[in-house]
């Protein structure tokens, strides 16, 4: 047996905890440096990057834009968080957690800073009136599943991904652990699923796009390469959701702004206008 851990009477940062994103790990907050945002000119200023939760918002930006609001053309900046990018005066200015995804909405007299995804999400389905049932039912149907999705997926990032793909070591307590809660989860969207054609009813709202580019990409096998670890086909609705989702042009074009990793064509680090998803979508082969 190991020799066990024991917690000291007071807990300090000692050396780095070692993992992929232990260098900016530190037990405070605020701006680290001095930083400047860019500013572009769009009424809508997105400062982000590809992940998960970065894609929610560039999903929905693009569905907006697909059903011809042009209003919610946006400039999306990279936040490179690997480099701390997310830890500059400017950013925390907008968002004081240092998270991406972070908006800006300069349409007003005065800035509007918008920040975590599922609010983001939010703030674009009223402004907006699309994607969030108006019906009280419906609506609350869906918020049931976006205040899901908040809650849930930290388990499977923070969670399942940190341990099976981040950490230095491949610990079983953890992995046990959370492996069992994403199984959970994804068995919670499967019978839901089951039941109905997306998570909130007949209708596509923002608590599917919240959803995919979690659960949707892992089952896809996009994020973490975990389809046969989590035994992921046999989540057959949630696979079916997924791949209905995938198909639509404007989560196709979202999934890939603030992105500088993949494939050449799935790369589009900094959007300012719809020519520069197009530029690289074009570079995908046939
Ligand atoms: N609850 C937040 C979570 C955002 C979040 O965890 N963002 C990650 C990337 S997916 C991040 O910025 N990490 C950088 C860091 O922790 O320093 C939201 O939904 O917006």
């Amino acid at each position: 047996m190991t020799e066990q851990y024991q917690p000291p009477k007071v807990w300090t940062m000692d050396d780095e905890s070692g993992g992929q994103w232990a260098s900016i790990n530190r037990p405070d907050s605020g701006a680290r440096h001095e930083q400047v945002l860019p500013v572009g000119n769009h009424p809508i200023q997105l400062y982000s990057m590809g992940t998960p939760n970065g894609q929610k918002v560039t999903i929905m930006l693009e569905e907006l834009l697909a059903l011809g609001v042009s209003e919610a053309e946006y400039d999306a900046y990279m936040i490179k968080i690997g480099e701390g990018d997310q830890f500059g005066s400017g950013f925390v200015e907008v968002n004081p957690n240092s998270k991406i995804p972070a908006l800006v909405d300069h349409s007003g007299d005065e800035p509007i800073n918008v920040f975590e995804s599922g609010n983001i999400l939010l703030y674009l389905a009223e402004k907006f009136g699309h994607f969030l049932p108006t019906d009280l039912a419906a609506k609350t149907r869906t918020m049931n599943w976006l205040f899901w999705l908040q809650g849930s997926a930290p388990y499977l990032g923070g969670g399942f991904g940190h341990f099976y793909v981040y950490a230095p070591e491949k610990f079983e307590y953890p992995i046990n652990r959370f492996t069992m809660e994403a199984k959970r989860q994804l068995d919670v969207l499967d019978k839901q699923l089951a039941k109905t054609r997306f998570l909130a009813g007949d209708e596509y709202t923002i608590a599917d796009i919240a959803t995919w580019p979690w659960y949707g990409n892992v089952v896809l096998g996009k994020a973490y390469d975990a389809v046969e670890f989590l035994q992921a086909e046999g989540y057959t609705n949630v696979l079916r959701w997924a791949k209905e989702i995938e198909q639509r042009e404007a989560v196709q074009r979202g999934r890939i702004v603030n992105r500088s990793w993949g494939e050449e064509w799935e790369q589009v680090p900094q959007r300012n206008s719809a020519a520069d998803i197009d530029n690289a979508l074009a570079l995908k082969p046939e």
